[in-house]
């Protein structure tokens, strides 16, 4: 079972922030689980290199916009290496596979006289790196002008090649009709049909008044439009034009993780692009909300720009990617605060999870001399609670074939809230004077609803689960959502009993 699945290429004109962070864990999080399920998983990350906006960026650092890459693109790579985010391959879009792909891409959607020589007049972004019509377009006060997203817009005139765009509206309509999951959540899905049944109309597609771009070929110049590079990084990854490639047979793309920003540009454009290229397209595209700080939109002008690796310093890589998506609703805005975070962290990984293990474990290694009970007769209570831990497989995969990580958090959360209560009720402690047998077969049944909710969320806290394993006796070799139906052997010998989670106090101010 393959599944191939990629993050947004990121622009290079500024250093990571939280946003990014965000798109990268998510998608982490989501290949994780899917090799936890088995699944042979190809991972994509990179950047995005090209465009006014990174020749701009460049410019304003003094530096050559290649020397600018290369230390803008290091950064990126190494936000995600520090994030645990697991990627397979990292594409830059200046690297010469991208290059000769696109411009094949290209010839190749030429050939189908998908493309044609026009003009463009009309208002354009660089912040979006996105073409506006006048309707979309507010004059301000100071008689500058913006787009609907707040990016300043500038009067472009000039000869360029257009894609028949208008050409796929049916096609598109009628893909979406047959494909109800070909883009989530639903609501997005609905505003991408709503764009796509206004009309569409053929795109620019490549770009004459500036040079850093991959250039279109024979044809002096121009550059293609840094929207049409970016996209096609899914496909020059896995070896295109070479349909020989070993890679290539992971494409369509089981899925593709994008910010709502940029789902346009994935669910319209992007198979457009593909069905007149004569390719398949994507199975799933999923757009995600934003994160706003203390209340406020991130901006370099604000000075509120969150920086992931100094959460991670200040935090630790775990609690900063399980917070990010146990306080939002995936698919929903969310407010970032440092409060949340460290009550999540106090409330949620200390007292509930932390604790549970703990007392768990404490409690083997005292009464049961570090070793790993058996299970004795399995009581109604005991059932249940087992029940609930196993139940976690199914539901879980359901929710994370739709993208719900909230709702896959909220699951294992039940199954812990319900161990807590099992413990309190079973009191393993004063069975310990009553009953020594039926105490250590109800710390068989603890470790084993352990073991159950640290692999099931593993692909949000990779380090911290690990640990937790180690505490209850998993081996290396059943860290696995299969590895689940092979008990533990009784007799297992447990290492000495360590917190996961210690609370975060605050230093004093
Ligand atoms: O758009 N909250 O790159 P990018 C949540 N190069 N997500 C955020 C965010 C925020 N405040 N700010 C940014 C691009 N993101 C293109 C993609 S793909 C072929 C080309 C997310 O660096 C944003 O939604 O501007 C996007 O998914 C990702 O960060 C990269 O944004």
């Amino acid at each position: 079972m393959r599944f191939y699945m990629t993050t947004p290429i990121f622009y290079v004109n500024g250093d990571p922030h939280i946003g990014h962070a965000y798109t990268a864990i998510a998608a982490d999080v989501l290949a994780r689980f899917k090799r936890l399920d088995g699944y042979d998983v190809h991972f994509l990350s990179g950047t995005d290199e090209h465009g006014q906006k990174v020749e701009k960026a460049a410019r304003d650092a003094g530096m050559a916009p290649q020397d600018f890459c290369d230390a803008i693109s290091a950064k990126f790579r190494d936000m995600e290496v520090r994030l645990d985010v697991s990627t397979d391959d990292f594409i830059r879009t200046t690297e010469p596979r991208h290059v000769h792909g696109v411009q094949a891409l290209w010839r190749r959607l030429r050939e189908r006289d998908q493309i044609y020589l026009g003009h463009y007049e009309g208002w354009y972004a660089v912040r979006d790196e996105d073409f506006y019509s006048a309707d979309d377009v507010t004059l301000l006060a100071d008689g500058s002008r913006v787009a609907p997203t707040g990016a300043p817009v500038e009067w472009v005139r000039e000869p360029n090649f257009l894609f028949r765009l208008s050409r796929w509206q049916d096609a598109l309509l009628q893909h979406y009709e047959e494909n109800p999951d070909f883009v989530g959540p639903p609501a997005k899905r609905n505003e991408m049909l709503s764009f796509i049944r206004g009309g569409l109309t053929d795109l620019s597609v490549s770009r004459t008044s500036f040079k850093w771009g991959i250039p279109v070929p024979d044809e002096p110049g121009h550059v293609i439009y840094v929207w049409v590079d970016a996209l096609a990084n899914y496909i020059t990854a896995l070896g295109y034009p070479d349909l020989c490639s070993s890679l290539w047979p992971r494409w369509p793309a089981d899925l593709h993780l994008v910010g709502k920003d940029i789902l346009r540009f994935h669910a319209v454009y992007w198979p457009a692009f593909l069905m007149a290229a004569g390719l398949p397209v994507p199975k799933r595209i999923f757009g995600h909300g934003w994160w706003t700080v203390e209340g406020e939109k991130m901006s370099k002008s604000v000075g509120n720009v969150i920086d992931p690796l100094s959460l991670v310093d200040r935090f630790g890589v775990d609690a900063v990617r399980f917070f990010l998506f146990r306080e939002v609703p995936f698919g929903n805005d969310g407010d970032y605060s440092e409060r949340a975070l460290i009550s999540r962290m106090n409330t949620e990984l200390a007292n509930d999870l932390g604790n549970l293990c703990q007392r768990s474990v404490s409690l083997i290694a005292r009464n049961c001399a570090g070793v790993l009970p058996d299970r004795g007769p399995l009581t109604q209570d005991d059932e249940e609670m087992l029940g609930l831990a196993d139940g976690l497989i199914g539901s879980l995969r359901e929710r994370m074939d739709r993208q719900a990580l909230h709702e896959a958090l909220e699951e294992v959360w039940k199954a812990i809230r319900a161990a807590n209560a099992y413990i309190d009720r079973q009191a393993p402690w004063a069975l310990k004077k009553t009953d020594r047998a039926r105490m250590a077969a109800v710390l068989r049944v603890l470790a084993d609803v352990i073991r159950s909710v640290a692999t099931m969320l593993s692909p949000f806290m990779p380090q911290s689960m690990a640990r937790m394993l180690d505490q209850v006796g998993v081996p290396h070799g059943l860290r696995s959502i299969a590895g689940l139906q092979t008990p533990l052997p009784e007799g297992t010998l447990l290492p000495a009993p360590q917190g996961v989670f210690p609370r975060f106090v605050e230093e004093a101010a």
